[in-house]
């Protein structure tokens, strides 16, 4: 096993041999004009390949860096077996495979969600996004028109979900989901506690699903599959939707379609609502309309100061909030209703729920104009 916590050092005893290579050469080095220092050159020369290629060797195992035995992994693993059948000798020889994952630590700490919107946009609306919706839609559209007749959410909606959250299944993450859990649960204080229920939630997961837990990839979050569910709502929401009796989200897409709509139902998606008007306000109005927040409140006839258009008519009575975008031209503010508030639900941004909101209308248009 190469294991070389100090590389450098590893490196300095070597060359501590083969004085040649000082940097301050000495009088009477011996090597300078002697005889016999050929071998002796050589032989460092060897010495110093090798080096080389044991520090080659060593670095992955230097950022290979894995959890405190004691103080990390123990008392997660006896918080585990307190609380469910685990074998507590499997769920310890695993995490003490699971390696620490800078670029989690890295991704975590500056999200996507932090950018205004008018560079949020950008990065999901998309032709390319839309098109292969239209794409998607077409190739599975049984299987979302099925979705829609069981849980009420329109086909538009789940596969904007889905090319956001992974190109349509295209790029579902490269991370181990161990490793980043592990990560985030022993080494992100600010939400371990999330993070090490979730890190929790995964172990059941793929003991109930049968899955290889060191050959699941996810994003940093650790989010998995087509849809990028997390381990708890992979648990709780996932279903079984292409009929073979396991809920693979890795690899069947119509588990994801089935699981994205019972999902967005289980939070509070009302059949055949709209999910967000652009609205004007009036100025005195606009502070005390942003400070109630994105879950609809009241009414939204009842909303005093705000103007939508003719579509909002339908929906008078809904409940209804006011958001406030800052956008290329300027800001906006939208009426919100609980369809757009049930997308939060999948990630708690309103970026998020905007972005899926417009990508959906985009690819209803161009799938509309493409089969009419
Ligand atoms: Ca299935």
């Amino acid at each position: 096993m190469v294991k070389a916590p100090f590389p450098g050092r590893a490196r300095g005893d070597t060359d501590a041999g083969c004085e040649f290579r000082s940097a301050r050469p000495r009088s009477g080095d011996r090597f300078r004009g002697g005889s016999g220092t050929l071998a002796e050159r050589r032989r460092c020369r060897r010495g110093r390949v090798l080096a080389s290629v044991l520090l080659a060797l060593a670095l992955p195992g230097v950022a290979a860096e894995g959890f405190d035995e004691a103080a990390e992994i123990e008392p997660f693993v006896q918080h585990l077996v307190s609380r469910h059948p685990v074998d507590a000798e499997r769920a310890r020889s695993l995490l003490r495979r699971a390696v620490v994952e800078q670029r989690v630590l890295d991704a975590i700490t500056r999200p996507a969600e932090a950018k205004p919107w008018r560079d949020y946009r950008p990065i999901f609306l998309r032709p390319e996004r839309a098109e292969r919706g239209v794409g998607f839609w077409r190739e599975h559209r049984a299987d979302l028109e099925r979705a829609e007749r069981q849980f009420g959410v329109p086909p538009r909606i789940v596969v904007a979900i889905i090319g956001v959250e992974t190109l349509y299944g295209s790029r579902t993450g490269s991370l181990r989901v161990l490793d980043s859990l592990a990560t985030l649960a022993f080494r992100y204080p600010r939400r371990s506690a999330f993070f090490s229920s979730e890190l929790e939630h995964f172990l059941l997961l793929v003991q109930e699903e049968g899955l290889d837990p060191l050959s699941v990839k996810g994003s940093y979050a650790g989010a998995m599959g087509i849809p990028q569910f997390i381990s708890s709502s992979y648990r709780n929401f996932a279903i079984d939707f292409d009929g073979d009796a396991r809920r693979d989200l890795v690899a069947s897409v119509g588990d994801a379609i089935g699981s994205v709509a019972r999902y967005l139902e289980r939070h509070g998606w009302r059949r055949g609502d709209a999910v967000a008007f652009p609205a004007s306000v009036a100025p005195g109005a606009l502070p005390e309309l942003l400070e109630a927040g994105m879950k609809p409140h009241t009414a939204l006839a009842a909303l005093d100061g705000v103007r939508v258009g003719a579509e909002g008519s339908a929906f008078a009575d809904r409940p209804a909030a006011l958001i406030e975008l800052q956008g290329a031209e300027g800001v906006e503010h939208w009426v919100v209703l609980d369809n757009f508030y049930a997308i939060t639900r999948y990630n708690h941004s309103k970026l998020y729920a905007m972005a899926v909101h417009q990508l959906a209308e985009w690819i209803l248009r161009d799938f509309e104009g493409g089969s009419g």
